[in-house]
C-alpha cells in the first residue's frame, strides 16, 4: 500500500448520460484521491473486448460490450493511499442491489447490467487498465501539500 497507488475508475455510459459525472468525481476528489488523468472516450467494441478479456466467454459478455460501446465513458485515473481497494469499495458490489447506501451504486444504480461506473480490482489490473486507456502516458504534476494532507 502506497500514496502512489493508482486505480482505474471509468464511468460508464449509463453514468454518463444520466448526468452523474460530476457527483462521482466529488467523491473520489472529497475522499482525498488525487486525479491523475480523464478523458472521454466512445470506445470501439475491440477495445472494450481487450478491458474485459477475462470474462469472455459470461453468457452476459455480448451485453456487456454492447452496453458499454452505447456511448461514450470517462476513462480516469486516481491516486492515494490504498486506492484499488477503497476505490472498490466506494463504488459498492457489482449488483448495485447488494450495495449498501452511501457507496456509488448503492446510491445511483438498481441493476448489475446498468452499473454505472467500473473499478480495477487489483493493483495488477490498474497497471493494465491505465496502460489499456491511456497508451499516451499520464501527465505528472506535484501538489504542493499533497505530503501532508490526504
Ligand atoms: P467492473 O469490472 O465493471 O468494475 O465490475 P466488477 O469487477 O464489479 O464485476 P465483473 O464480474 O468484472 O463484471 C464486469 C461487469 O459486467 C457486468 N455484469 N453483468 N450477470 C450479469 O448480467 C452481469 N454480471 C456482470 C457488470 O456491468 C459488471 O460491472
Amino acid at each position: 500500500m502506497s500514496i502512489t497507488e493508482r486505480t482505474y475508475i471509468m464511468i460508464k455510459p449509463d453514468g454518463v448520460q444520466r448526468n452523474l459525472v460530476g457527483k462521482i468525481i466529488t467523491r473520489f476528489e472529497e475522499r482525498g484521491f488525487k486525479l491523475i488523468a480523464l478523458k472521454l472516450v466512445h470506445a470501439t467494441p475491440e477495445h472494450l473486448e481487450k478491458h474485459y478479456a477475462d470474462l469472455k466467454g459470461k453468457p452476459f459478455f455480448p451485453g456487456l460490450i454492447k452496453y458499454m460501446a452505447a456511448g461514450p465513458v470517462v476513462a480516469m485515473v486516481w491516486q492515494g493511499l490504498d486506492s484499488v481497494k477503497t476505490g472498490r469499495s466506494m463504488l459498492g458490489a457489482t449488483n448495485p442491489l447488494q450495495s449498501p447506501p452511501g457507496s456509488i451504486r448503492g446510491d445511483f444504480a438498481l441493476a448489475v447490467g446498468r452499473n454505472i461506473c467500473h473499478g480495477s480490482d487489483s493493483v495488477e489490473s490498474a497497471e493494465k487498465e491505465i496502460a489499456l486507456w491511456f497508451p499516451e502516458g499520464i501527465i505528472q504534476y506535484t501538489n504542493a501539500q499533497e505530503q501532508w494532507i490526504f
